[in-house]
């Protein structure tokens, strides 16, 4: 197969930039980096094959900067552009600029970026579509008296939610029409802040919802079609942290539903590219449309795991006007992913982000593991940007084993010099809600609401500390330095056994 582009820009920094860039290499493809004052020493930097500096650390002066990106793709005579996620990925007037210079853009076409950019608009197109909406105003809302007229038609507790917002911001809670007042004209006035537009709407709001999100890939002639349903329900504060597919909620039929629901609203709004429709789904099979979310998605691999699908080269072809390839009936969903996302945070702070020198990394590996990283030993995390290190994605032909492999993965995972929250992955993975497959969006504050499962008894603290220090007095667990090639045989069984204590040694950290 000719490679669909010979040379890509890629907008973007981290993982993101480094993933863009393997599936470049892979195609073919030259990838061209860019990179801002604080991502000099960075790894997608060192990935590329060419790469280019766009400016000063601050996002608005480079990842953001449309002018100082065009720039560099004119430079550096590449035919394309990919946005990752987040920056501009989902910025019509990029997507504009990009063809106005005669870039192919790397993802759907301005107008269902527009279309989907406000919330009040994209649930008017899908309620015409028949894709079923959350019941709520028909369009904006102007006042007290409208909202409390919305409100007693769909029952308290509404939500009311800015019509320029998205992702969750933006929104407010309101138990009864004495709280509307006051609930509108903050959200009103944070709406006007924050997005430029004081517009809001109103919804029905359900408590304990849970978050599925279908992949879809459509082409250019209107060819849709979906990849199953990821999960998301484990997040903090709309930060997702654990992703999975399939979901353990959705059966096949519902499935077919929500899948040919997410089909259609990217029909209704000439989707192209890989895209993604967000749904809140109750536990009876019911699912309403929530958001399309028009770019590559940070949680993509899960997807590709069960798909064997690559979905960034996907992106590519369709970019190049390739029809799709594979008919829905030859999608299949084979055994189940879950992805962690390691940030430089810290869980016992509260999410405090902790940027700063990884001076020590291991990363897993073996059977069913895959790490998409941005990072290095001896990497300084920037303050400037998202804090995350990398994403782990366990593969395993039951969820059963993959959480398995994902807690055994998690157990060999090293990271020294900045706390992250691998420690709070392994508590979520020995959670018997979680191997339960009990998931919705307030999980976490459950979690710490809740003593930790395995937590302090009276007495046990010692206990375990007893047994860490005796642990310890063995030596401690080996760097990946000491395993050197010709350590096998006799040193062999002793690093193995060395393994098993650095594992119990962990678990035992976990639960002090
Ligand atoms: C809701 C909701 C309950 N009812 N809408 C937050 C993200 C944005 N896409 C929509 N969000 C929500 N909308 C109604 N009518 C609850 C949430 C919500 C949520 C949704 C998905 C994942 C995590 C969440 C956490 C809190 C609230």
């Amino acid at each position: 197969m000719p490679a669909p582009f010979r040379k890509i820009l890629i907008a973007n920094r981290g993982e993101i930039a480094v993933r863009v860039a393997r599936a470049c290499r892979e195609a073919g493809i030259v990838s061209v980096a860019v990179f801002s004052e604080a991502d000099r020493d960075s790894l997608h930097v060192r990935y590329a094959d060419e790469a280019y500096p766009i400016g000063p650390a601050a996002p608005s002066e480079s990842y953001l900067n449309i002018e100082r990106i065009l720039e560099a793709a004119r430079r550096s005579g590449a035919e394309a552009v990919h946005p990752g996620y987040g920056f501009l990925s989902e910025n019509p007037r990029f997507a504009e600029a990009c063809e106005n210079r005669g870039l192919v853009f790397v993802g759907p076409p301005p107008r269902a970026m527009e279309a989907m950019g406000n919330k009040v608009e994209a649930r008017r197109i899908m309620k015409a579509a028949g894709v079923p909406i959350t019941p709520g105003s028909e369009g904006t809302v102007g006042g007290v008296a409208d909202v409390s007229r919305v409100a007693s038609e769909v029952g308290y507790p509404i939500l009311i939610k800015a019509a320029a917002g998205g992702g969750g911001r933006g929104m407010r809670v309101v138990r009864s029409k004495d709280e509307i007042e006051s609930a509108l004209a903050a959200c009103m006035s944070e709406a006007g802040s924050a997005f430029g537009d004081p517009s809001v709407y109103v919804e029905k709001y359900s408590d304990r919802v849970r978050h599925i999100e279908v992949q879809v890939l459509a082409d250019a002639r209107g060819g849709t079609i979906h990849l199953g349903e990821r999960e998301c329900s484990i997040q903090r504060r709309h930060q997702k942290l654990i992703e999975e597919s399939p979901s353990p909620l959705v059966d096949s039929s519902t499935r077919a539903r929500i899948g040919a629901a997410a089909v259609k609203a990217c029909q209704a709004i000439g989707y192209r590219s890989a895209g993604t429709v967000e749904f809140l789904a109750d536990g009876d099979g019911n699912f309403h449309f929530m958001e399309v979310n028009a770019r590559l998605q940070v949680e993509h691999p899960v997807t590709e795991m069960v798909t064997g699908l690559d979905l960034v080269q996907a992106q590519f072809r369709i970019a190049a006007g390739e029809n799709l390839w594979i008919r829905q009936e030859d999608v299949r969903l084979q055994g189940s992913a879950i992805e962690c996302r390691i940030y430089a945070e810290d869980p016992e702070r509260g999410f405090l982000p902790s940027p700063g020198r990884i001076t020590r990394l291991r990363a897993p590996g073996g059977p069913g593991v895959r790490e998409d990283s941005g990072v290095y030993e001896g990497y300084v995390m920037p303050v400037h940007y998202d804090a995350l290190i990398s994403k782990l994605i366990a593969w395993a032909p039951t969820r059963d084993e993959a959480i398995d492999r994902m807690r055994r993965a998690l157990d060999e995972y090293l990271v020294e010099g900045i706390p992250t929250t691998i420690v709070f992955h392994r508590r979520v993975m020995d959670e018997p809600d979680f191997r339960e497959g009990r998931l919705h969006t307030r999980f976490v504050e459950g979690m710490n609401g809740h003593p930790r499962e395995g937590a302090a008894i009276p007495g046990e603290m010692e206990d375990i500390a007893a047994i860490a220090v005796a642990l310890t007095a063995q030596g401690p667990p080996p760097s990946s330095e000491s395993r050197t090639a010709g350590s096998a045989g006799r040193a062999g069984a002793q690093i193995d056994s060395q393994w098993k204590r650095a594992g119990r040694l962990r678990q035992l950290e976990d639960r002090l």
